[in-house]
C-alpha cells in the first residue's frame, strides 16, 4: 500500500516504519497518491501561538480570552481542554473546571501575522488557496495547479513541517478528494493530525455519522431531521434524489450528493469581497423614523447572516437612502473593531438615520458593511466591562 513518512516526508510502499529515517509516524492508504484537495487547520490556533513565545508554557494549561468579568475563552490549549475548557465558553466556567490555567489575552495583531506566514508558504506550494478563517485553508494540489512536482500528500507533509520548524506551530491536515471531506478528515486526528479520506472509504465512513456532520446542516436542520426521523447520514443514503428534494427544496440536493461523499465545490482563492451590503425599496415612500429603523433592522439581520456565512466581519457601517425625489445619501461610520453582529450593525446604522429622518419620504434604505476582515477580528470582548 502507498505509504508517507512524515518525518522525512519521502514515499514508499507500505510499512510499518520510515525505511529512512526509522520513524513510526507514517500514513498508509490505498489512494495516498491520488488525492489533491487539502484542509489546513491551525492546532489550538492562538494558544498555539502564544505558547510558541513562551516555551516555558509548554505544558501546561494555557486559555486565551480576556480574563475576568463576563470574558469567554476564544481558545484553550490541548492541555486545558484535558480539564473541559472549551472554545465561548464563559471564563469564570473555565476557571472553575482548570484553576491552574494561565490565561492570556488575545493579540489579533500576533495572529494575523502568522496566519499570513503560514498562507505565504502555501502560497509557495499552489496558487489554489482559500482561506476561511486566520486557522484553516482549503488548498488544490492537483497537478496542473501545483506549483511543485511532487504528489500533494508530500507536498501537504512537507508544508505541515515548514509550519512546525519555521513558524512554530502544529497544524492538523486532511487530504481527500474535495473539500467536505477535507475539512472532515482535517478534523479527525487533531492535534498534529495527518489524516486521508479516499473515495473507497467515504460512504461507509459517512453512514454512522449525525446528519449535523454534513456541511450546511447547522442545529436547526439536522433537527428538523431527527423529527422526520433521520439521524444519521446512512439514513439520508439510501432516500431517492426525488425525495430529499421534496422534503428539503433545493438544498435536498446537495444533501443526497453530501451523503455519498460528493461535492463539487471548487477551491477559489481568496476573493476580496469589499462590502456585503442589502437594500430595500419600499412600495410607498415612508418617513416615520420608527417604519424606517423596523426595515433597517430586518436588512441588518440579512447582512449579518451574509456576514456569517462568509465567515466575515467589517469596520465601516453604511447607510444608504433614496429620497422621495431619488437623491441618493449614504452615510458611513468606522468602528474601532470590525463587527459581525446584527444589533451592532443597526446601532450604527440607526443612529446615521436619526439624523437624516428628519421628516422627509424616503423610497428606499440599505445598509452595508465595508472593510471586511475575518470573522475571527469581530467583535473583540470590551476590555472594560465588568
Ligand atoms: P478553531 O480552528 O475552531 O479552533 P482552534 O484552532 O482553537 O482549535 P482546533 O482547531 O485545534 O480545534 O478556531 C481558530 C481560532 O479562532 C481559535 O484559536 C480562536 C478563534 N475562535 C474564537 O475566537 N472563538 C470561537 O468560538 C472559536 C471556535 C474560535
Ligand atoms: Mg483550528
Amino acid at each position: 500500500m502507498a505509504a508517507l513518512c512524515r518525518d522525512c516526508c519521502i514515499p514508499f510502499r507500505s510499512g510499518s516504519d520510515c525505511p529512512r529515517c526509522g520513524s513510526t509516524r507514517v500514513i498508509e492508504h490505498g489512494e495516498l497518491f491520488d488525492l489533491s484537495i487539502a484542509h489546513v487547520d491551525c492546532d489550538a490556533f492562538y494558544a498555539s501561538v502564544e505558547k510558541r513565545d513562551r516555551p516555558e508554557l509548554a505544558d501546561r494549561p494555557v486559555i486565551v480570552g480576556h480574563p475576568g468579568g463576563r470574558g469567554v475563552v476564544t481558545t484553550a490549549c490541548y492541555v486545558a481542554r484535558r480539564f473541559g475548557p472549551r472554545s465561548a465558553m464563559p471564563m469564570f466556567k473555565a476557571l472553575e473546571l482548570c484553576p491552574q490555567a494561565v490565561v492570556i489575552p488575545p493579540d489579533m495583531a500576533k495572529y494575523r501575522t502568522v496566519s499570513q506566514e503560514i498562507r505565504a508558504l502555501f502560497a509557495m506550494v499552489t496558487p489554489l488557496v482559500e482561506p476561511l478563517s486566520l486557522d484553516e485553508a482549503y488548498l488544490d494540489l492537483s497537478a496542473g495547479v501545483r506549483l511543485v512536482d511532487r504528489s500533494p500528500a508530500v507536498l501537504l507533509a512537507r508544508l505541515q513541517r515548514a509550519i512546525e520548524r519555521r513558524v512554530g506551530i502544529t497544524v492538523s491536515a486532511g487530504l481527500s478528494y474535495n473539500k467536505f471531506l477535507a475539512k472532515m478528515a482535517s478534523d479527525r486526528e487533531k492535534p498534529r493530525g495527518f489524516s486521508v479520506i479516499g473515495r473507497a472509504e467515504a460512504v461507509g465512513l459517512l453512514a454512522p455519522m449525525p446528519v449535523g456532520a454534513l456541511f450546511g446542516v447547522g442545529a436547526a436542520t439536522a433537527q428538523r431531521m431527527r423529527d422526520a426521523g433521520i439521524d444519521t447520514v446512512g439514513q439520508l443514503q439510501t432516500m431517492a434524489e426525488a425525495e430529499l428534494v421534496a422534503r428539503f427544496g433545493k438544498f435536498g440536493r446537495a444533501l443526497f450528493l453530501m451523503a455519498r461523499g460528493e461535492d463539487g465545490r471548487r477551491v477559489i482563492p481568496d476573493r476580496p469581497a469589499k462590502s456585503v451590503s442589502n437594500e430595500t425599496t419600499f412600495a410607498r415612500d415612508i418617513s416615520d423614523p420608527a417604519r424606517l429603523t423596523a426595515a433597517l433592522s430586518a436588512l441588518a439581520e440579512k447582512v449579518a447572516g451574509r456576514l456569517a456565512r462568509g465567515k466575515l466581519s467589517g469596520r465601516t457601517v453604511v447607510l444608504k437612502l433614496k429620497t422621495a425625489d431619488f437623491q441618493v445619501l449614504t452615510r458611513n461610520h468606522k468602528l474601532a473593531a470590525p463587527t459581525a453582529r446584527a444589533e451592532q450593525l443597526l446601532r450604527v446604522a440607526g443612529a446615521l438615520l436619526e439624523r437624516e429622518a428628519d421628516g422627509r419620504a424616503f423610497r428606499l434604505i440599505g445598509i452595508g458593511v465595508g472593510d471586511l476582515c475575518d470573522a475571527a477580528e469581530a467583535d473583540p470582548p470590551d476590555l472594560f466591562e465588568e
